[in-house]
């Protein structure tokens, strides 16, 4: 198993101090399989030297669609992230921290508790609004991605997508915009320049979003919703 090196040596001064704070966050540590064997610092699971000698975590992807119209809602990471800061991705990214509930791996049940954590910490969404049976579960990637070459992302990545209404109240300390997006209003904002996008929300709406995109628009017809503008 891969073993990080120390980190003792790099600084994090000129950061934002809140990001700052959230680098001395637990991951938990996964092997190519999946199978969780430790823990270590998410400012350690994401410097690209570690992530050099395999180093991986376990994080989540949430896809939100909105029930009355099946737009996608988006965010655009604040200029403050550490990670892939001012880009444009999907609702929520994060990781399950190494605590009893968010290890939990029977019915993903870990990673929908850490994403009923991180939407209300981003976006203000009420806790109220967020339930473990909304979110569902479409498969994992593992993905290796760098930022800026001092840090980067290496994880097997749980991608949910739930179609629940939200209220929204952005924190400008992880997320500077967001907005609700049908898929042709997605195509012209990746062809526009001037927008940078995540290499994970990339990879993800190359390889497998629109067909998921399709299914729902479809299931939600069938079901009777009165949708607008899905296209
Ligand atoms: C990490 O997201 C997770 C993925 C899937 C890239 P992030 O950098 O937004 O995590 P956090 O919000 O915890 O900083
Ligand atoms: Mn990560």
């Amino acid at each position: 198993l891969p073993v990080p090196s120390t980190n003792g040596t790099i600084s994090l001064d000129t950061y934002d101090e809140e990001q700052v704070r959230l680098m001395e966050e637990r991951c938990i540590l996964v092997t190519p399989e999946d199978k969780a064997y430790g823990e270590d610092s998410k400012k350690t699971c994401h410097l690209m030297s570690n992530i050099n000698t395999g180093l991986l975590h376990r994080a989540f992807s949430v896809f939100l669609f909105r029930p009355k119209d099946g737009k996608l809602l988006l965010q655009k990471r604040a200029d403050e992230k550490i990670t892939f800061p001012s880009m444009w991705t999907n609702t929520c990214c994060s990781h399950p921290l190494s605590i009893k509930s968010e290890l939990v791996e029977e019915n993903q049940a870990g990673v929908k508790s850490a994403a009923i954590r991180k939407l209300p910490q981003e976006l203000g969404i009420p806790e109220s609004q967020l339930k473990p049976e909304d979110f569902i579960y479409l498969t994992k990637i593992h993905y290796l991605a760098p930022s800026d070459g001092l840090w980067g992302e290496h994880e097997i990545d749980y991608i949910m997508f739930s179609t629940i209404d939200v209220d929204l109240e952005i924190n400008p300390n992880e997320v500077s915009d967001a907005k609700y997006v049908s898929k042709q209003e997605l195509e012209t904002m990746f062809s526009e320049s001037g927008n940078s996008f995540t290499p994970w929300f990339k990879l993800i709406a190359r390889d497998l979003l629109y067909p998921w995109w399709d299914e729902m628009l479809e299931k939600s017809k069938a079901e009777g919703w009165n949708l607008e503008k899905g296209e």
